[in-house]
């Protein structure tokens, strides 16, 4: 029996803590992991783990994964090789574009295509031929307004300031529990250790949430919010911030603050008070602290982002940051300087250059927003979708109105879905093409060094040898490509494997072949618990990328937005709104298959204030009726104290109790579907993206 020990960064959510993971050689050929533990040499995460990661043996050795392509034929899944599979899929695609035109084809791409580093360079080597204009995915059930919001401003939709966690003297967190997420835009393992290190240095750390969440458990203070009503909050901070002279210069070349000082000037404490439900004391008393404070962050996440005035909210938190000088400044938000940089080599992007057919919703970087995805396969006419590809998405669990976009796969010409498993959404697909595991692969993250706390960089080889047959999933899209390009007669240029992409982007990158650092993956190979590359530094003004290198504080088109924030009103008695609820021991839809994760008391349950009860003859423990304008479902309620009165908390990922999905821990599972009741019409104008937080919902005895 040989054991080996090897390093990694997890790759499950965004906080890549490195990991420690003991294989051992079983028999001649037969390698199972044994052990994994938090890595203590990792620089940047120090041990953290949480227990998501240990389940990382259990998606590996799951009976339900699937390891070789599957096609269905009438209600039966039968194995199909992969010549034959990119086949057919390049002959039904190239058929339907011909006939319908390139938009009849629809693409949607999940949240771990950010966490997989080949999808990230490959997706497009084959998505990209297809030309289409329909292309979806979660990054508008999600961070759209944060993309949009930094395009506008400093001219990049990944030019994202991050709390500068480590040395701020008071951070304000709306709607983000990173001790149930561990932290979102905002790479940070061990997160609570961080967060009680602010108030160890005699700083604090305030939460806005309609619950009293995990993280404003351990808060200094903890205000409750009514749901959707982050903006009117943060309008009467910075209104405050003004009007009693808190505000201070900024060394960063701005535009456009006098036009934001007029504009919030109607949006007193006492103005907004009624419309988010916090008092106007404590509106102004939070102003008065934050502007006090030596250093200080205000950080706005999913809660605030999928709310029906995403984009405004996450403005107005750039602006807070800026006008009291904590922007690009330590201790406030700073950007990274990440070793592959992103933001370097790409242009800034676009935004409403094209609409959706049916509902004229805009275009960002190229993708609609998914909440018009159902409506795009439903609704006849020219440009009508046809076919729909997924690429690590489960969207009947994961978008608005789940049952409708059910409705809509039902009639698709074809489907294609690359995914480990046959779920909600895949169980709808023609042909269902699995990659390798993640210990199987290769690990980068391209994405969150980009979010991170600190520079930090690492490079991971393979855990596990891949099983012959087996594909990766950029090796899936080069197959798709070469067949697709075969069909049609299109042009397609040679390409690299994924840590060759790496390793040019790492030489020609800050800390390449230029700088003392001299990073390439040789080096990282020799670093396998990461590179330190430093704290973060104040580095926003010549990272600018707006036309004239100045940040944009009012743009024409979120001021704009301000007639429909003009339309809000204050809460009718009876109000009762829906917001959702993360666990860590759950990841989005597709980790509920493991016993390790699921065990243990149940958390698929609806939160409501025990008063809400009572008002409506419920008791605790009781099912109910959860009814929304666009659906039912069951579930049962728990009391609870830590609910504002008027919401209800009901997590997403749950639902898995659908006909025909082969996960057999999860489809066990009680729990319904949050997006049976979200709705696909309540979204932000703005930008598009779902208003997933803030659904009107009622509740009654099951
Ligand atoms: N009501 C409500 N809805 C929400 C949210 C909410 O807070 N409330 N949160 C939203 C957010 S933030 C997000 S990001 C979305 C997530 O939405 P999605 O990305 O659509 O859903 P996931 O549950 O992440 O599904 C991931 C899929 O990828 C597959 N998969 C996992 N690893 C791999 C891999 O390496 N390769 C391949 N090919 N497939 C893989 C899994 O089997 C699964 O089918 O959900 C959103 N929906
Ligand atoms: N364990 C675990 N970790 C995860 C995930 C997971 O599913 N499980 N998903 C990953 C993904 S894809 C993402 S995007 C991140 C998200 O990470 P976070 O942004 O930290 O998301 P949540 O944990 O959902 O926290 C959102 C908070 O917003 C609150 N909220 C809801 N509505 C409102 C509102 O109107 N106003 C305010 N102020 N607050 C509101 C909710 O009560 C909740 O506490 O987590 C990632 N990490
Ligand atoms: S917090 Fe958990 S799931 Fe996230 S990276 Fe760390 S170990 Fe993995
Ligand atoms: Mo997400």
């Amino acid at each position: 029996m040989t054991k080996t020990l090897h390093h990694r960064a997890c790759h499950l959510c965004e906080a890549i803590c490195g990991l420690s993971i003991e294989t051992t050689e079983v028999e001649r050929g037969n390698v199972q992991i044994t052990s994994i533990k938090g890595d203590p040499q990792d620089t940047f995460s120090r041990g953290h783990i949480c227990p998501k990661a240990v389940a990382l043996q259990d998606i590996q050795n799951d009976p339900d994964r699937l390891h070789q392509p599957m096609q269905r034929v009438g209600n039966e899944w039968q194995p199909i090789e992969w010549d034959a599979a990119f086949n057919l899929v390049a002959e039904r695609l190239a058929a339907i574009q011909a006939h319908h035109g390139q938009n009849a084809v629809a693409v949607y791409q999940g949240n771990p295509s950010v966490h997989n580093y080949g999808l990230m360079t490959h997706s497009n080597y084959f998505l990209g031929l297809l030309k289409t204009r329909n292309r979806f995915s979660a990054t508008s059930v999600d961070q759209l307004p944060h993309h949009l919001t930094s395009h506008l401003m400093y001219g990049h939709g990944l030019l994202l300031p991050i709390p500068d966690i480590d040395h701020t003297d008071f951070m304000l967190i709306l709607g983000g529990n990173p001790l149930a997420s561990n932290g979102s835009i905002m790479t940070v393992p061990d997160v609570e250790k961080r967060l009680k290190a602010i108030q160890a240095r005699g700083g604090k750390v305030v939460v806005v949430d309609p619950r009293r969440s995990e993280t404003a458990a351990i808060a200094d203070q903890h205000l409750f919010v009514r749901p959707g009503g982050d903006a009117a909050l943060l309008f009467g901070l910075l209104n405050t911030l003004f009007a009693e002279g808190l505000t201070r210069g900024s060394h960063l070349p701005v535009d456009g603050l006098e036009a934001v000082r007029a504009a919030v000037a109607p949006f007193t404490a006492e103005a907004m008070s009624p419309l988010c439900a916090v008092p106007a004391e404590q509106i102004r008393q939070l102003a008065r602290d934050f502007a006090a404070a030596p250093s200080a962050v205000c950080y706005g996440r999913m809660g605030v982002s999928t709310q029906a005035f995403g984009t405004l909210c996450h403005w107005a938190v750039q602006l807070i940051n800026l006008v009291t000088g904590n922007l690009d400044r330590v201790g406030g938000a700073l950007c990274t300087e990440p070793a592959v940089d992103l933001v370097a080599t790409t242009s800034g992007g676009h935004f409403n250059l094209w609409q959706s057919r049916v509902s004229g919703r805009p275009e960002y970087a190229g993708e609609l927003p998914v909440s018009a995805l159902a409506e795009e396969m439903l609704t006849e006419g020219e440009g009508q979708v046809r076919a729909l590809i997924t690429v690590a998405g489960n969207p009947v669990l994961s978008t608005p109105n789940g049952r409708k976009l059910e409705q809509a796969l039902d009639g698709l010409e074809f489907m294609v879905s690359i995914d480990l498993y046959i779920n909600e959404t895949t169980r709808y697909a023609d042909l269902i093409l699995p990659s390798t595991s993640a210990l199987e692969n290769d690990h980068y993250d391209t994405t969150f060094n980009l979010f991170a706390v600190r520079n930090v960089s690492r490079f991971n080889r393979a855990i596990l040898a891949k099983p012959e047959g087996a594909l990766h999933d950029w090796e899936i899209f080069v197959g798709l490509a070469k067949a697709f390009a075969v069909r049609t007669g299109k042009e397609l240029k040679p390409t690299i494997a994924p840590a060759q992409m790496i390793d040019r982007g790492l030489r020609m990158g800050l800390y390449g072949d230029t700088s003392e650092h001299k990073l390439s993956l040789a080096t990282l190979f020799d670093h396998p618990h990461g590179v330190d590359l430093g704290a973060l530094k104040p580095n926003l003004a010549p990272r600018l990328k707006t036309a004239n290198q100045r940040i944009q504080a009012a743009p024409a088109v979120i001021l704009a937005d301000l007639a429909r924030f003009a339309a809000l009103q204050a809460p009718a008695a009876d109000e009762l709104l829906m917001i959702g609820r993360r666990h860590v021991r759950s990841n989005n839809s597709w980790m509920h298959n493991y016993h390790r994760l699921v065990k243990g008391k149940p958390r698929h349950q609806l939160l409501m204030h025990p008063d809400d009860l009572a008002s409506r003859g419920l008791s605790d423990g009781q099912r109910v009726r959860v009814s929304s304008r666009v659906g039912v479902i069951e579930v049962e309620v728990l009391g609870s104290l830590d609910m504002m009165k008027g919401v209800v908390s009901l997590p997403h990922g749950w639902g898995h109790a659908r006909p025909g999905v082969q996960m057999s821990i999860a489809s066990s599972q009680p729990g319904s579907s949050a997006n049976d009741l979200t709705d696909e019409c309540q979204i932000d104008e703005l930008s598009g993206n779902a208003a997933l937080n803030g659904v009107p919902v009622t509740v009654a005895a099951a």
